[in-house]
């Protein structure tokens, strides 16, 4: 079973909420109040930044990016369309896309969506 702590109003766990739902995962949500800067938490991620996803009996896997690539990796066999290309050269071009200016306004988009989501109950 995989855990995900995450906030409704945190674009990058939203950017990890939507690749689980993609691949239909199953998956327990914990609402971190990373603010509060749990003890338990800081355990699992001392930078105590969210997203951060924990496969049971596994290390936690801290950060958006890191954690879409767990699930390509662990969950590609079962689908036949990929989210992220299967070739080296398309992979690395995919992940400087994530890493670069037109991902940040999708995670701006994503950020004022979740606000609007997050005030209406969603
Ligand atoms: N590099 C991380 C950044 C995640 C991030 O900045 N999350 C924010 C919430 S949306 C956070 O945890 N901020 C608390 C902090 O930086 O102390 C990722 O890509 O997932």
């Amino acid at each position: 079973m995989l855990t995900l702590f995450y906030h409704p109003l945190c674009p990058f766990s939203r950017y990890v909420r939507l690749i689980l739902g993609e691949y239909g995962i199953e998956v327990r949500l914990v609402e971190e109040r990373f603010w509060e800067r749990r003890e338990e938490f800081l355990l699992l991620n001392p930078a105590g930044q969210i997203p951060v996803l924990v496969a049971d009996g596994q290390p936690a896997i801290p950060g958006a990016s890191i954690i879409a690539e767990y699930i390509e990796e662990t969950h590609t066999a079962e689908r036949e369309n990929r989210l992220l290309p299967a070739t080296p050269g398309n992979g690395s071009r995919c992940a400087g896309w994530r890493a670069g200016s037109t991902t940040n306004s999708i995670r701006k988009s994503a950020a004022r969506w979740s606000a609007s989501a997050y005030s209406s109950g969603i």
